[in-house]
């Protein structure tokens, strides 16, 4: 496959409703599309970045920049026999793994459609159908966080994860495993808790609660080790978790005994696929994470959820769940048990909108092997005013 163009977009998409977490609100996302083209197919892909830097240190502009500056130069006009071998192209960069994942997962898309398979039976995936759970944002009256529940328990999924955040937690949870004696709940924090606050977090042992994800500093999987020491309740990891060794290390110190992969996290699928190979030999149970993403994320964790270790529900649930309108058909979908099927048309098995794209477009780069210097880069402002600029220099 030689990489004969890229293109990237920023996309701007109004939740249906703000979704709170221990770091923020966020009801309108800036999405940041890639696309690539090889083979004479095109492939698309996700950078699940957030607009600021509070779950992890990228961000939407931060992105931006890492993709143009750098993985851009890094992989233009290169041929690589599997999308597999993009993270050697990008190996000297470090960190900013969601702005490289982008580049790989469209690349997946690509190989998986020139091969005429599913993505998902490409990178190794054998289910059929995945569970399906929720993430609900912290509520301010804990009667709507009941009805809430309610609701995503009536629409069939399989497990609720509620977000909570110092004076959100204990009560509020008491209040909900209540009312639901029998569902299948887990809570995140989003490192919101030091480890002075373990026997406020112990009081959560007495919920049976599936797990508490990342309770602790964000980068830290000493003190989960210790933490979960001290806790009944199984500690899972996210945003500690960028690569396999990190899985490995996490694994190996008793800091977690679940693990949440997210793709965007640990720079594209071969590294989320070794993330589930480190945890599937050692028994720990994985599941497929969100970013809030759009359909073309989404159908990227879709694929990438059919792999035999992602034994617990994940927070992949149906389009319709964020969005009015989603820029994929068919959207996901959600059976009222609980799943989703995993497509199985060559490629993502979902067709981008690129009407619903192109509308919601605030600004585009396009890249050419083997164009000049100064290659064409056309700009859309928000006000939808088409400019078309001449780039000068690299
Ligand atoms: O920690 O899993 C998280 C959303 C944004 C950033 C971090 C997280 C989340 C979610 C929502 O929990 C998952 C989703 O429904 O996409
Ligand atoms: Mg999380």
């Amino acid at each position: 496959m030689k990489i004969e163009f890229i293109a990237l977009r920023e996309l701007r998409m109004k939740l249906k409703a703000p979704f709170e977490t221990s770091f923020g609100t966020t009801s309108e996302r800036r999405v940041l599309l890639v696309e690539v083209g090889a083979d004479g197919l095109s492939g698309w892909a996700e950078i699940t970045a957030q607009e600021e830097p509070f779950y992890n240190a990228e961000t939407t502009d931060t992105a931006w920049h890492v993709f143009c500056d750098f993985v851009v130069p890094m992989a233009l006009g290169k041929t690589v026999q599997h999308a597999a071998e993009v993270p050697v192209l990008l190996q000297a960069i470090r960190g900013n793994e969601m702005a490289r994942a982008g580049l790989e997962n469209a690349l997946w898309d690509v190989e998986a459609q020139a091969k005429g398979v599913p993505l998902s039976r490409l990178l190794g995936g054998t289910l059929d159908e995945i569970a399906s759970g929720v993430s609900l944002g912290i509520q301010a009256d804990t009667g709507v966080l009941l009805a809430n529940v309610e609701k995503e328990l009536a629409a069939g999924y399989r497990r609720i994860k509620l977000k909570i955040k110092p004076g959100k937690d204990v009560e509020v949870i008491r209040k909900v495993r209540e009312r639901f004696p029998d569902i299948a709940l887990m809570v995140d924090a989003n490192s919101a808790y030091r480890p002075a606050d373990a026997p406020l977090l112990q009081q959560l042992d007495a919920f049976d609660l599936m797990m508490i994800e990342q309770p602790l500093d964000w980068d830290d999987i000493y003190l989960h080790a210790k933490l979960q020491r001290q806790l009944r309740t199984p500690v899972c990891l996210d945003e500690c978790i960028h690569n396999a060794r990190h899985a490995r290390a996490a694994i190996e110190l008793g800091a977690c005994r679940v693990i949440n992969v997210k793709l965007g996290r640990v720079g594209g699928h071969s590294e989320a696929r070794a993330v589930h190979d480190t945890c599937f030999e050692r028994d720990v149970p994985v599941w497929c994470g969100g970013m809030l993403e759009s359909g073309v994320g989404r159908a990227h964790n879709v694929a990438m959820s059919s792999l035999r270790g992602f034994v617990l529900p994940g927070d992949v649930s149906a389009s319709q769940r964020y969005w009015k309108e989603d820029i994929i058909e068919p959207e996901v979908d959600v059976s009222s048990h609980g799943t989703i099927r995993v497509p199985e048309t060559s490629g993502l098995g979902y067709a981008v909108r690129r009407d619903r794209v192109q509308q919601r477009t605030v600004r585009e780069r396009t890249w050419h092997a083997g164009a000049a210097l100064g290659a064409r880069l056309s700009v859309r402002h928000p006000s939808g005013f088409p400019l078309a600029l001449r780039l000068m220099g690299g």
